[in-house]
C-alpha cells in the first residue's frame, strides 16, 4: 500500500507486476496449501472469473439458487493472492477456514502458481477472453477500484496493458502459458466468448470435468441464475457488498456491459489495427485464437 496515496503500488514478484500488498505477503501465498479436490478458478484479470465462480458454485450445490445466495461470491470462493484492508479476511485464511470442496480464485500467471497446487494434481479451469474486450472490462474496473492508482486516459492504459506492464504482467503469456499447461496438467480451458455463444454447452462441459452429472433442469436454473442480468442484480455476485471505498459502483459497475464486441465502442481503428498486428504476431504459433465478436 501506498501511504501517502492509500493506493496499491505495483510491485514485481520474479518480473512480474503485482500488487505491493499481495507481494508483501508473497511467502504465505507461495506456501499456500492446496488440497486434492479444491478447484481452481485461473483467469487474467476481467475474463468473466465470477461467472465461472457462481456457475461451479451451483453445479456444487445441485442449481439450488439459495444455497449460493448466503453468503457474496468472493467469501464462497476465495482469491488467493488477494489481502484487503482490514477487517476483511485475506483469500489465505478465508480459504483455510474453509471446508471442502473449496472453490479457488487465482489471477496468477502459471509460473506464479503455488506449487502445491501442482502437487496435489487440482483440477484448474481458466478462462481467457479476447485481449480487446479484456482490456475495456479492466480499464472500466480500474476506474471503480479504490485500490488502485487511477488508470488515466484510456489511450495511455491500453499502451501499457498491451506491454505488460499492469497487474499481473502481459495478457499474452498469461493466456499463452496456461494453454501450454493444459497438456501437461488436468486444465479445462474455456473461452468467455464460447460462454457467451452457449452458457448451457459450456456449463455442461465443466460439469463433465468435474465428474459431476446435470440434469436438464439444473442446468436450466444455473444458466438462468448466471445470466449477466441475474448476477448483475444480486448482491451475492455484484460486488455490491464491499465498501464504497474498496469498489466505487458509482464510476461504473463491477457487473458492467457482459458482452463481446464493446471494444468497438473504445478502440479506434487505428488502435484496433495495431493489436491485431502484435495479436498475430504474439499468438501466431500458440495454437490459440480468439474471437472478438459473436
Ligand atoms: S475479476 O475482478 O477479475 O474477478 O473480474 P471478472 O469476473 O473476471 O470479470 C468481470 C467481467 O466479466 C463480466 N461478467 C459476465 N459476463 C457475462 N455473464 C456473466 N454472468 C458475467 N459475470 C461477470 C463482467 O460484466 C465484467 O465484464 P465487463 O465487460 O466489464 O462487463
Amino acid at each position: 500500500m501506498d501511504h501517502e496515496s492509500g493506493h496499491w503500488r505495483l510491485v514485481k514478484i520474479e518480473g512480474i507486476p503485482l500488487s505491493s500488498k499481495t507481494a508483501e505477503n508473497w511467502e504465505q501465498i507461495r506456501g499456500f496449501q492446496a488440497r486434492p479436490d479444491d478447484l481452481l478458478i485461473c483467469t487474467y484479470p476481467k475474463a468473466g472469473t465470477s461467472w465461472i465462480q457462481e456457475i461451479v458454485d451451483m453445479i456444487y450445490h445441485e442449481g439450488d439458487p439459495q444455497k449460493c445466495d448466503q453468503l457474496p461470491l468472493y467469501q464462497r470462493s476465495p482469491f488467493i493472492e488477494l489481502f484487503l484492508p482490514k477487517p476483511i479476511l485475506s483469500g489465505v485464511q478465508e480459504a483455510k477456514a474453509m471446508p471442502s470442496p473449496r472453490i479457488l480464485k487465482t489471477h496468477l500467471p502459471v509460473q506464479l502458481l503455488p506449487s502445491s497446487f501442482w502437487e496435489h494434481n487440482c483440477k484448474i479451469i481458466y478462462l481467457a477472453r479476447n485481449i480487446k474486450d479484456n482490456a475495456v472490462s479492466y480499464f472500466n474496473f480500474s476506474r471503480m477500484n479504490q485500490l488502485i492508482l487511477n488508470p488515466g486516459e484510456w489511450n495511455d492504459f491500453l499502451e501499457n496493458f498491451v506491454a505488460g506492464k499492469g497487474m499481473c504482467g502481459s495478457w499474452f503469456d498469461h493466456v499463452c502459458g496456461w494453454w501450454k499447461a493444459k497438456d501437461h496438467h488436468p486444465i479445462l480451458y474455456l473461452f468467455y466468448e464460447d460462454m457467451k455463444e452457449d452458457p448451457a454447452r459450456e456449463i455442461q462441459k465443466i460439469a463433465k470435468f468435474l465428474g459431476l452429472g446435470v440434469p436438464e433442469l439444473v442446468l436450466n436454473q444455473i444458466v438462468q441464475h448466471t445470466a449477466f442480468e441475474s448476477m448483475k442484480a444480486n448482491p451475492m455476485t455484484n460486488y455490491t457488498t464491499l465498501p464504497s471505498s474498496i469498489l466505487d459502483h458509482t464510476v461504473s459497475p463491477f457487473m458492467r456491459k457482459g458482452t463481446v464486441g464493446e471494444w468497438k465502442e473504445h478502440f479506434t481503428v487505428a488502435q484496433s489495427e495495431w493489436l491485431d498486428a502484435i495479436c498475430a504476431q504474439e499468438l501466431g504459433r500458440s495454437g490459440l485464437s480468439f474471437r472478438t465478436q459473436l
